[in-house]
C-alpha cells in the first residue's frame, strides 16, 4: 500500500521517513524472520510490524472523527479513561536509533535513547503516530523525562500527571487525585462526559488485553517454553498502539496455539532460562533478546514495563457502584502494581522478581538498562545483592539503541549463559 499522500497529509517529512522505514525490513527479516518459528498466529503479529506506519495510521485518522487520539510514553497513564472518553491511546514507540541524532540536537547525549528518540521523532517529523495524535499525556517520573515534556510541549499539546516518589499514603492519595483531575480534563476538553457504564466497559476492556497477556506469558513458564521471548516481546509492544479489542483477540488466539503447542510438545530442551529485566524495551528495541536468544538461550519472561509490568494485575470492579469508586481502582492498580525505578524505595520489585524467577524456573537474570536511565542503572545494586542472597546469577549490560557494541555485548551475554 502507498502511504505517501496520507504522511504527506500528517505533515512527515516524506524524504527522511524513507530513511527511516527503509532501515526496518533488515532489522525485522534478522530478528524476526531468520529464525525458525512455527506458530501460525503471530503472522498478525508480523503483519502488523511489517505494515507499521500504513493501516494503523489510517485507522487512527478514521477514528478522529470519533474521538481523541492521545499519546503516551509511560504505563501509568491509564488506558481505561482514554477509552471512556470513546479515545484510542497510542504509546509511542521512540526505539529507533534513526532518531536520536535528531533528539540530539535539542538535548544532552548523555540522555537516555528513549527520551532522545522521543523527542527526535517529533522534532524531524518522522513518526506518524506523534503526527496523528491530538494530544500527549506526560508523566512526571523520572528526570528526563519531566524535562523533556517542557521541550516537547512547544511542538504538540500536552497534558502533564504528576507521579508520588513514594508509595506512601500521601503518594497513594496524590496519585488519586491526578487520576480523578486526568478524567475532568479530558471530559472537558473533548466535551465527552464519562458515564459509570462507559468506564466499566473501558475497564473491562484493557482488563482482557491483560487477562490474554497473562495467559500467554503463563505458557512460558512450560519447558520448553512454545513461543520465544523475542516473538512476546513483539506481541506486547504492538499492545502499546494496536485496536484494543482486536489485540485481545489475536492474543488469545495465540495463547490458545502455544498451550496447545505446550500440550503436545515432548521434546525437552536444556537450553538456559533467561529472565530480562530494567528499562523498557520500545518498538524496534529487539537488540538484547536477539542476542541472548542467538546466544543458545531461552528469555522466558521480562520484567519491565514491556513485559509483566504492563499487564500484570487488573482493575478491581468488585464493589464499584459509582464512577469514583472505578476512578479509585483504577488509580490503586497503577501506582501499587507497578514497580518503577523512580520510586523510592521500591522493594516490591525485589520481591516480585524473585517470585517470577521461582513461577518461571529461571537460570539466570539480565538486567538490562538503556543508556543513561540513571533510576534502573541504580537500582541494579539492590537487584544484585536480593539476586545473590539467592543464588540466582546475574549479568547487568547497558546499551543504547545503535548496533555498535553488539559484539561487546555478544561476548559478555555469551560467556555469562555458558557459565550457568
Ligand atoms: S513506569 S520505566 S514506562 S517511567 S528509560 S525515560 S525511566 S531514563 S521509561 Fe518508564 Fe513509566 Fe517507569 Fe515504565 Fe527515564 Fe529510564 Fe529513560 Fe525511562
Amino acid at each position: 500500500m502507498d502511504n505517501t499522500k496520507m504522511h504527506k497529509s500528517l505533515g512527515i517529512d516524506l524524504k527522511a521517513h524513507d530513511t527511516l522505514i527503509r532501515a526496518l525490513p533488515e532489522l525485522f527479516k534478522e530478528c524476526f524472520l531468520n529464525k525458525e518459528q512455527d506458530l501460525k498466529s503471530l503472522s498478525y503479529f508480523y503483519s502488523v510490524v511489517a505494515d507499521i506506519h500504513g493501516t494503523r495510521v489510517k485507522e487512527l485518522i478514521e477514528h478522529k472523527n470519533k474521538g481523541p487520539v492521545i499519546g503516551s510514553f509511560c504505563i501509568y497513564v491509564p488506558e481505561e479513561i482514554i477509552l471512556a472518553i470513546g479515545g484510542q491511546l497510542v504509546g509511542l514507540c521512540a526505539g529507533a536509533d534513526f532518531w536520536v541524532p535528531y533528539g540530539e540536537q535539542i538535548v544532552p547525549k548523555n540522555l537516555c535513547p528513549l527520551i532522545k528518540a522521543g523527542i527526535g521523532a517529533k522534532f524531524s517529523k518522522t513518526c506518524p503516530y506523534f503526527q496523528v495524535i491530538d494530544l500527549l499525556i506526560g508523566e512526571n517520573t523520572c528526570d528526563g523525562k519531566k524535562k523533556a515534556w517542557e521541550i516537547l510541549s512547544d511542538m504538540v499539546e500536552m497534558y502533564i500527571m504528576d507521579m508520588p516518589n513514594k508509595k506512601s499514603n500521601s503518594g497513594l492519595k496524590l496519585w488519586q487525585e491526578e487520576v480523578k483531575s486526568l478524567c475532568n480534563f479530558l471530559e472537558k476538553k473533548f466535551s465527552k462526559p464519562i458515564s459509570f457504564d462507559s468506564l466499566l466497559k473501558a475497564v473491562q476492556k484493557v482488563n482482557a488485553k491483560r487477562s490474554a497477556l497473562n495467559r500467554l506469558y503463563e505458557t512460558r513458564k512450560n519447558s520448553p517454553t512454545p513461543i520465544s521471548g523475542i516473538d512476546t516481546l513483539l506481541v506486547t509492544q504492538i499492545g502499546f498502539y494496536d485496536d484494543t479489542e482486536r489485540y485481545t483477540k489475536m492474543v488469545e488466539t495465540l495463547a490458545k496455539e502455544c498451550e496447545e503447542k505446550a500440550l503436545s510438545n515432548s521434546k525437552s530442551n536444556d537450553k538456559k532460562r533467561i529472565l530480562v529485566t530494567g528499562s523498557p524495551m520500545v518498538v524496534p528495541n529487539w537488540k538484547v533478546h536477539h542476542v541472548i536468544e542467538t546466544s543458545g538461550a531461552d528469555v522466558v519472561v521480562e520484567e519491565n514495563c514491556t513485559g509483566t509490568r504492563y499487564f500484570k494485575d487488573n482493575v478491581s470492579i468488585e464493589n464499584s457502584l459509582a464512577k469514583e469508586d472505578l476512578l479509585k481502582n483504577i488509580s490503586d492498580r497503577y501506582i501499587r502494581n507497578i514497580n518503577c525505578a523512580c520510586f523510592s524505595p521500591n522493594t516490591d520489585r525485589e520481591e516480585e522478581i524473585l517470585k517470577i524467577c521461582k513461577d518461571y524456573k529461571v537460570d539466570g537474570i539480565v538486567y538490562a538498562s538503556l543508556s543513561f536511565c540513571t533510576t534502573y542503572m541504580i537500582e541494579a545494586e539492590k537487584i544484585r545483592k536480593v539476586a545473590k542472597k539467592n543464588n540466582i546469577p546475574m549479568i547487568t549490560v547497558e546499551s543504547d539503541y545503535s548496533f555498535s557494541d553488539l559484539g561487546q555485548l555478544r561476548t559478555r551475554i555469551e560467556a555469562f549463559i555458558e557459565n550457568l
